[in-house]
């Protein structure tokens, strides 16, 4: 198996799919490899950045582009990227295919290692093929604390986008703000990678 050297890079993979043709993409075969943070490392790190630390807008997805590139240029690869504007890269159907999450009982993709924080940084492409991979869904044991957990009742059912924002503009929406999503901190997978000042990044963004 081709190894994309991510030591000192902050990121590690999250699992890879085969690409198929109906993917589009100028790659009609291979395997795409999807980047996630390295974390609880990741955070301290990102924010010794230069993209951290200058005045400017997305830093997060401009050093996302700097360091994945230059990872798919040393693979001889290609970078694929879940943002950007329309039209979106399939990011959360090919998340399925890796075998390594799920989507669960309140949408959002929940990830064997990370849980409800699995996001995606990136894909690299790769002409060679990898063995799938396979692991248990962790929904298939678990009583669902993420089903009741957000305090504006925004999953019943899909997502009320709405409903969350105007939450978020309250002052009841201060944990979810300064902690993240209380609906996704509900999930007992990955509660030692977390970071308050990460998941509040996240959600100024979102806001
Ligand atoms: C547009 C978008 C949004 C929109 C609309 C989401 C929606 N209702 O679908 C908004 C702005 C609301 C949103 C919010 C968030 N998003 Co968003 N979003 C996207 C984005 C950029 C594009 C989605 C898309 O249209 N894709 C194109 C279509 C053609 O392909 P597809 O994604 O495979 O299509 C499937 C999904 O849309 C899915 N789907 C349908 N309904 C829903 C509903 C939800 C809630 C989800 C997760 C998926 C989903 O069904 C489609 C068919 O299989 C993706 C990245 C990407 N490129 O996919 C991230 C992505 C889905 N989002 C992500 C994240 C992290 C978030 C936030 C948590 C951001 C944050 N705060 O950090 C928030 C949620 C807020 C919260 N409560 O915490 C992650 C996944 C997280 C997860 N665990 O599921 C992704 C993959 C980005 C990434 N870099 O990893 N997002
Ligand atoms: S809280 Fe349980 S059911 Fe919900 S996503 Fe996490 S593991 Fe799955
Ligand atoms: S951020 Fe808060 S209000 Fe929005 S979906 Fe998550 S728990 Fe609900």
């Amino acid at each position: 198996m081709s190894d994309l050297n991510l030591a000192g890079t902050g990121l590690i993979e999250m699992g890879h799919c085969p690409v198929v043709p109906s993917d589009g993409l100028a790659h009609d075969h291979g395997t795409l490899v999807f980047l996630g943070p390295d974390e609880p490392t990741f955070w301290p790190m990102f924010n010794q950045t230069p993209e951290y630390n200058d005045d400017a807008s997305d830093s997060l997805d401009r050093w996302s582009r700097r360091t994945i590139d230059a990872i798919a240029a040393r693979a001889h690869g290609a970078a694929y990227y879940p943002f950007g504007g329309e039209p979106f890269l399939p990011f959360y159907t090919w998340a399925l295919r890796t075998g390594q999450a799920w989507a669960s009982p309140i949408g959002f993709l929940v990830h064997k290692n990370a849980g409800l924080f699995a996001s995606y940084r990136g894909a690299v492409w790769i002409s060679e093929d990898r063995p799938i991979q396979t692991a248990t869904q962790p929904c298939l044991t678990c009583d669902a604390p993420c089903k009741a957990a957000c305090p504006a009742d925004a999953f019943a059912p899909g997502y009320d986008v709405a409903a969350c924002k105007a939450h978020l503009n309250a002052p009841q929406g201060a944990s979810c703000l300064s902690d993240g999503c209380m609906a996704r901190r509900a999930c007992p997978v990955g509660t030692d990678l977390r970071i308050s000042a990460q998941a509040a990044f996240h959600m100024k963004a979102f806001r």
